[in-house]
C-alpha cells in the first residue's frame, strides 16, 4: 500500500485525503490548527463560500454531494444595488438549474474532515509544518504546546493553502519560478445580522414588519448581492441562518481607500454616502469594521508544482488566485480529483504522476487566475453599464440559438468542467465576435443573424458533453 502524507486539512487536503483514503492508500494529514469539531470552535463567525458545478463535482466523486445539498444556499443572479438602493437581478444562467450555491466554510470542512477520517485517513490536529529534511525525507511538526515531533514521509503533498510552508521548504533544494502579484486592493469582511425574532433596536419599521412576519433575510436571500461603484465595491452571500456576509473591496491607496479610511467611524461615512441601503443593514458596522482583519489580495504564480517525484503542491499552496469569479475552492477541488486518479493510476511512478498532474492543471490555474482579474473589473464597473447589458443580451441571445455551441464564458466556468483554458479561448472568441456585431448597431433586433449564425459555426466547435 503507497503511503501519503499531506500538509493542511483544509478544503482542499481534506477532500484529497478522502479521495485517496478510498482508493486504498495509507493518508496521514497534519492540520496546524485545532480540530474544527472541537466544542468552543463552533459558532464563530459565519464566512461563506460560493460552490459551482466544478466544486460539487468535487464533493460528489467523494459522495458528498447530498449531505451538502440542504445545508446550501441558492443564489440565481447577481442582484446589483445602484446608489439609490433600487437593485436589479441579473440571472446567472437559464434556469434554476444554472445557480451557485452559498455554503458555510465551517460547515464545509467538518464534513470533509469526517468523511477523511470516515474513508481510513489519519488526521493530527495542531501539527504546523515547520521544515522538512529533505536528506531524511522528514517533516519536522510543532505542537500547539512547542513540542517538535519527526514524520518520516514517502509522498508528499502540499494543501496548505496560500502562505504554504511546504512550498518554502520545496524553494530550498529547487526553484520553484515563485512571484506573487500583489492587487493592490485589500477587503474587510461585515455582517447583516440575521432579523430578530424580537425586532426592535436597529430595524426600520419596513424590517420589522418583515421580521414580524417571520422572515429572516434583510435582503433577497437568493441571490449574491453587488453594489458595484466603478473603483470599488461590495459584496454580500447570504448564511442559511439569515445572516449575510458583506465584504468591502477597496483600493489600498488613494481615495476611497484602505488608506484614508482608517477607522470603524471612516467606514460607516464610506457606507453611508455609497451604500446607504446596505449602511442601514449593517448595526456593527463601526465594529466590524475595526476588529476584523484587512485582507490582502493578489495572484500566486509558480514555474514548478513539484520537486522530483517527493512533493507536490496544490489548491492555493500552487495558485492563489484574486476572489473574483468565486473559483478558488472550486478549482482546488479539480486538482484534488484530478490528483487522485492520476496517483490511483501509476502509485509507484510519482514522479511521472506529478509532472503529468502539473501539465494538465497548470494551463486552467493560470487561466482561471486572469478570468478572476478579469471579473473584479466586470463587478465593480459593468453590471451597471447599458453598453455591457447589451452585450450580455446578445450572449444570452445568442446561446439559446447555438445551444452547446455557444456558451457564454460564465457559465463554461461556472455551470460546467469545461477545462478553464479552454472556456477563456473560447470566451476571447465569442467576445469579438459580439463586439463586431454590435459595431454601429443601435439595437439587438437590427442585427444580421443569418450572418453571424455562420460566423459562429465557422469559429466554434461544439463543447464535447463529457464536461458539460
Ligand atoms: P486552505 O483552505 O487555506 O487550507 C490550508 C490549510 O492548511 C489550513 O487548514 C491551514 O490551517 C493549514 N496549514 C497552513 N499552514 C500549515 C502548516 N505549516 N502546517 C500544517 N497545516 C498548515 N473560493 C471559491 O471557490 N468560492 C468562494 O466564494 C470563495 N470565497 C472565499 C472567501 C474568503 C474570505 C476567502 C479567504 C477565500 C475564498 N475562496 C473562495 C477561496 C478558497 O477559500 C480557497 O481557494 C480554498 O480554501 C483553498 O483551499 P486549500 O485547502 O488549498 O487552502
Ligand atoms: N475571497 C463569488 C462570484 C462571481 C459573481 C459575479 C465574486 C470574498 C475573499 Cl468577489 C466574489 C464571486 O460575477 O456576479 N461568484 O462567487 C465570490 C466572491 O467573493 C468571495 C465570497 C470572497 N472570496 C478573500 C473574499
Amino acid at each position: 500500500m503507497r503511503s501519503v502524507t499531506i500538509v493542511g486539512a483544509g478544503l482542499v487536503g481534506a477532500l484529497l485525503a478522502t479521495l485517496l483514503a478510498r482508493r486504498g492508500f495509507a493518508v496521514q494529514v497534519f492540520e496546524r490548527r485545532p480540530d474544527p469539531r472541537r466544542a468552543g470552535f463552533i459558532g464563530g463567525r459565519s464566512i461563506n463560500l460560493a460552490l459551482a458545478e466544478r466544486g460539487w463535482h468535487g464533493l460528489r466523486v467523494a459522495g458528498l454531494e447530498e449531505r451538502m445539498q440542504p445545508l446550501a444556499v441558492m443564489m440565481r443572479g447577481r442582484r446589483v444595488h445602484d446608489l439609490d438602493g433600487v437593485t436589479n437581478l441579473q440571472r446567472y444562467g437559464r434556469d434554476d438549474s444554472e445557480v451557485i450555491w452559498s455554503v458555510n466554510r465551517g460547515a464545509l470542512n467538518i464534513m470533509l474532515v469526517d468523511a477523511a477520517e470516515a474513508a481510513g485517513a489519519r488526521i493530527d490536529f495542531d501539527r504546523r509544518l515547520d521544515r522538512v529534511d529533505w536528506a531524511q525525507s522528514t517533516l519536522h511538526l510543532v505542537g500547539e504546546d512547542g513540542t517538535t515531533e519527526a514524520h518520516r514521509a514517502d509522498l508528499i503533498v502540499g494543501a496548505d493553502g496560500a502562505g504554504s510552508a511546504l512550498r518554502a521548504a520545496m524553494a530550498g533544494p529547487i526553484d520553484l519560478g515563485e512571484r506573487f502579484e500583489p492587487l493592490g486592493h485589500g477587503y474587510k469582511e461585515l455582517e447583516i445580522p440575521a432579523l430578530p425574532a424580537m425586532p426592535g433596536g436597529w430595524l426600520s419599521p419596513t424590517l420589522a414588519a418583515a421580521a414580524q412576519r417571520g422572515e429572516r433575510f434583510a435582503i433577497d436571500p437568493n441571490a449574491l448581492h453587488i453594489w458595484p461603484r466603478g473603483r470599488y465595491m461590495c459584496i454580500a452571500l447570504p448564511n442559511a441562518e439569515g445572516s449575510f456576509t458583506v465584504t468591502l473591496f477597496l483600493p489600498n491607496e488613494g481615495s476611497p481607500s484602505f488608506a484614508d479610511t482608517p477607522t470603524g467611524r471612516d467606514a460607516r461615512a464610506l457606507f453611508e454616502r455609497d451604500f446607504a441601503d446596505a449602511s442601514a443593514l449593517i448595526p456593527d458596522l463601526e465594529a466590524d469594521f475595526d476588529g476584523h482583519p484587512t485582507g490582502l489580495l493578489g495572484t500566486l504564480y509558480l514555474e514548478r508544482w513539484h520537486l522530483d517525484g517527493r512533493a507536490v503542491l496544490i489548491g492555493d499552496a500552487a495558485h492563489a488566485i484574486v476572489p473574483f469569479h468565486g473559483q478558488g475552492m472550486n478549482a482546488g477541488f479539480e486538482d484534488a480529483v484530478e490528483l487522485a486518479e492520476l496517483l490511483d493510476a501509476d502509485p509507484h511512478h510519482s514522479e511521472r504522476v506529478f509532472a503529468e498532474f502539473e501539465r494538465r492543471r497548470k494551463p486552467n490555474s493560470d487561466a482561471i487566475a486572469a478570468m478572476a482579474l478579469e471579473n473584479y473589473v466586470e463587478m465593480r464597473d459593468r453590471v451597471d453599464d447599458s453598453d455591457y447589458l447589451l452585450l450580455r443580451e446578445l450572449d444570452r441571445r445568442l446561446a439559446e440559438r447555438h445551444p452547446g455551441r455557444w456558451v457564454p464564458r460564465y457559465a463554461m466556468v461556472t455551470f460546467t468542467r469545461v477545462p478553464y483554458a479552454e472556456a477563456l479561448a473560447r470566451g476571447q472568441t465569442q467576445t469579438a465576435i459580439l463586439r463586431d456585431a454590435v459595431l454601429g448597431c443601435p439595437a439587438l433586433d437590427d442585427i444580421d443573424y443569418n450572418d453571424l449564425d455562420a460566423r459562429i459555426v465557422a469559429a466554434l466547435q461544439p463543447l464535447t458533453t463529457r464536461s458539460t
